[in-house]
């Protein structure tokens, strides 16, 4: 019986693999220059796929870096200048078309700021603006604001500080004509520090990240996603050879340690799961309660990415 349900299930998610791989994932990140957008990216997917640099942002335009992770294709789109005081361009009408013309589908974005700042400034309250204005309220629905340099705030500050950043971001967004408190107090925050594994709480960040936005990531964009990532949220001894190594942003690790590259707490996985069902395998939240048994030997004879899936959907559904 069960095993039927799992079946039902399997399909159900096949079916929809071959029409993820034709998709493509599109982030697009907005904040100001060195603030850790691209660091950001590369930590959560394990690879280098923005340029990272300490540079100055001269003019305002739109940058797209282009790459493959297991068969699918990214982009990742940077916004160099529109959240800089870039004083020779204005954040006007013909970048807002610019922004219209190069960027046609969003299925993440990223809001990014340190958090050892206090107010939201007037650059980014532009930009949340123009955001706004170019992709209508509705791109609001697929942000998660970024708060970067989490260890430079004091630990007996943090869980305020991140509140109250978060309160203000949300503010800031809420401003914006029509788009209002509903919408912005939606819009998940994160901390993180691409410096350090954890930030001042103890608790690592990489998989309240990866939660945060697989939570928001569009219905388009949520198979893909989750091919990409799952290889790094399973327990590696799971499906991987031993001689295989990953890479995390603080080195290498031996495959057959107990630990994925990316933990996830009760809480974070409760929420993955919550996401599973409603973008992925619609009713699996409600299915039986040994459904996972049914699932991992199946995970296991299918292999690599697809199967890593099925195996992340088992170990969580264990
Ligand atoms: N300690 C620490 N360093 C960080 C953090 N985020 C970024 N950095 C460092 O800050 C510098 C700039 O980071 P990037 O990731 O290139 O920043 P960016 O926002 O992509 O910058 P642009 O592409 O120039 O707009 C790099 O040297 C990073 O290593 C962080 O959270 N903690
Ligand atoms: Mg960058």
């Amino acid at each position: 019986m069960i095993e039927q349900q799992a079946q039902k299930f399997l399909e159900a998610f096949q079916a929809k693999i071959p029409g993820a791989h034709k998709k493509k994932l599109v982030f697009l990140l907005i904040g100001r220059t060195g603030v850790g957008k691209s660091s950001t990216v590369n930590a959560l997917l394990g690879k280098p796929i923005a340029e990272v640099g300490d540079y100055e942002a001269t003019t305002m335009g739109v940058e797209s870096y282009e790459s493959e992770l297991d068969g699918i294709k990214f982009t990742v789109i940077d916004t160099p200048g529109l959240c800089d005081d870039v004083e020779e361009v204005e954040r006007d009408q013909h970048y807002l078309e610019l922004m219209r013309s190069k960027v046609t589908q969003i299925d993440s974005m990223w809001f990014v700021s340190p958090l050892n700042e206090t107010r939201v400034r007037r650059d980014e309250i532009e930009a949340i603006e123009l955001i706004s204005r170019a992709f209508g309220k509705q791109v609001w629905e697929h942000a998660v604001i970024i708060f970067t340099f989490a260890n430079s705030v004091n630990a007996s500050k943090y869980p305020e500080a991140l509140k109250k950043r978060t309160e203000l971001i949300r503010k800031a967004i809420a401003n914006c004509e029509d788009v209002g408190l509903v919408v912005a107090n939606d819009i998940p925050s994160v901390a993180v520090d691409t410096g350090s594994e954890t930030t001042p709480d103890g608790e690592k960040w990489l998989g309240e990240l990866f939660t945060k936005v697989f939570s928001r990531i569009s219905e388009r964009g949520a198979i893909p996603f989750f091919l990409v990532m799952a290889d790094s949220l399973k327990p590696p001894h799971q499906n991987k050879k031993e001689s295989d190594q990953y890479s995390t942003p603080f080195g290498y690790a031996q495959v057959g340690s107990e630990k994925p590259r990316i933990e996830l707490n009760e809480q974070q996985k409760k929420e993955v799961k919550k996401t599973i069902d409603a973008l992925i395998i619609p009713g699996l939240a409600t299915a039986g309660a040994s459904i996972g048994l049914a699932f991992g030997p199946v995970g296991a004879a299918v292999g690599g990415g697809i199967g890593a899936a099925i195996g992340l959907i088992a170990w969580l559904w264990d």
